[in-house]
């Protein structure tokens, strides 16, 4: 007791400010460890089936890409090898969807074709068939499910189906009726060859917000463990106020650490307010990126649907979607601060290092005001500007007046 009290007041601040250090060091790089293995998880997306089915159509539409894109998948090729061609998606490059060779050879041996295109590097199948129901597929879906993997059936061109069958019965036309017994067909025929309770989708890669899209992301991403699930949410294409709306809350779920990381930022020795907010800046521009409000997404959405990107640009209406400029970033930040104080409270308890490491720096409550209000305003831009690229203007005027945050389908 006599050795403590020979400690001046002054060597007292310092040792808790080197403690204090330690703790935002050790916090901050941990913090940084849970982002990263967030951020990084890999996602592995086979697409098989037979030559012609649509595997490279499926994969463009998935990755958001026309047929004409430069980046695009070559459609309507024969396949001449046997090689998985790997095509990373276009915005998050932990996300590759691989095209695999045709099974469509009547010598096809399933388990030689999955050796040959090492299966095990896949997270799932998808196996891709259109018209008439053929046997390879199945016997492909036998052989993926022996070696442990899971695998989803896609029926696709059911367009050209409901076409056909518009056109064969006129007035007797009902789509649900030609998708049941579509449905009926893949299902039957899977049976047959012993495969039970297979899911099945049904749809058009030229209209994914058709059919069954919605319902296949739903299932994988639900089958999917939680770091991949978020991968695969954030890769899927705005297609939908539905996919918008879930790719929001998947992001929601990790404000938190965003915003955590960013006030650490500002208090580590050396550091200040200002190095916040470059991070700030940078992950406003990633949920930009994912909501397809950046200019090379607008201009591609702009181009698919023949539009003119400055008139998709119009129907973003929010502060941070006009400019996510460093200077912008700081003042929506000293605007959120002062709104902030129930998040404050709400997340000391579960966050209770929040209050005691963060208290010269960024605000935490403020900062995940700002994140999580951004994602609020960046999905109400991106459902405005899919309804503009649908060219639905009345709608659009009418959602601005009467809907607030409630998740609705565009297409039903
Ligand atoms: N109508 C329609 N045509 C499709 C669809 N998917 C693919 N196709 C067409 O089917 C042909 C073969 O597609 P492709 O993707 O090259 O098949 P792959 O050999 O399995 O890669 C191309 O002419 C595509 O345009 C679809 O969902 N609907
Ligand atoms: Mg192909």
């Amino acid at each position: 007791m006599a050795g403590l009290q020979t400690i001046s007041e002054q060597e007292l601040t310092e040792m808790k400010n080197t403690v204090q250090s330690k703790v935002v060091l050790e916090v901050a790089a941990q913090i940084h460890n849970l982002l990263d293995s967030l951020e990084k998880a890999e996602l592995n997306i086979a697409v098989t089936g037979e030559s012609g089915a649509g595997k490279s159509t499926f994969i463009n539409a998935l990755r958001g890409l026309s047929d004409e894109d430069k980046d695009a998948a070559p459609t309507g090729v024969t396949e001449t090898t046997m090689v998985p061609i790997v095509y990373p998606h276009p915005k998050l490059p932990n996300v590759q969807l691989w095209d695999l060779p045709g099974i469509g050879t009547p010598s096809f041996q399933p388990n030689q074709y999955l050796e040959q295109v090492t299966f095990n590097q896949y997270d799932f199948f998808i196996i891709v068939a259109s018209e008439r129901f053929r046997e390879n597929p199945a016997r492909l879906a036998t052989a993926i499910k022996a070696m442990n993997k899971k695998f989803y059936f896609v029926r696709s061109k059911v367009d050209l189906d409901v076409d056909a069958s518009m056109r064969r019965r006129k007035a007797m036309f009902s789509e649900e009726s030609v998708l049941n017994e579509i449905r009926r067909n893949c299902i039957q025929c899977l049976e047959h060859h012993s495969i039970q309770s297979a899911k099945v989708f049904l749809l058009s890669s030229f209209e994914l917000n058709k059919y069954d899209f919605q319902y296949f992301q739903d299932t994988l991403a639900e089958e999917l463990d939680k770091h991949k699930r978020h991968a695969f949410l954030l890769s899927l294409p705005n297609i939908s106020a539905a996919s918008i709306e879930k790719k929001k809350e998947s992001l929601k779920g990790h404000v938190w650490k965003k915003a955590l990381s960013v006030c650490l930022a500002s208090v580590l020795p050396g550091c200040s307010v200002q190095n916040s907010i470059p991070l700030l800046t940078k992950t406003l521009t990633s949920y930009q990126q994912s909501f397809g409000l950046d200019d090379s997404s607008l201009c591609k959405l702009a181009n698919q649907m023949n539009k003119s990107p400055h008139d998709l640009k119009t129907a973003i209406h929010s502060t941070i979607g006009k400019d996510i400029s460093n200077y912008k970033v700081e003042s929506l930040l000293n605007e959120a601060a002062l709104s902030s104080s129930s998040v404050l409270s709400m997340v000391e308890n579960w966050v209770p290092v929040v209050g005691v490491l963060v208290s010269g720096g960024v605000s935490f409550a403020a900062a995940y005001t700002l994140l999580n209000s951004s994602l609020d305003d960046f999905a109400q831009d991106s459902k405005r500007v899919l309804r503009r690229a649908l060219g639905d203007a009345e709608e659009e005027k009418s959602e601005d007046a009467y809907s607030g945050d409630d998740a609705y389908l565009i297409f039903d």
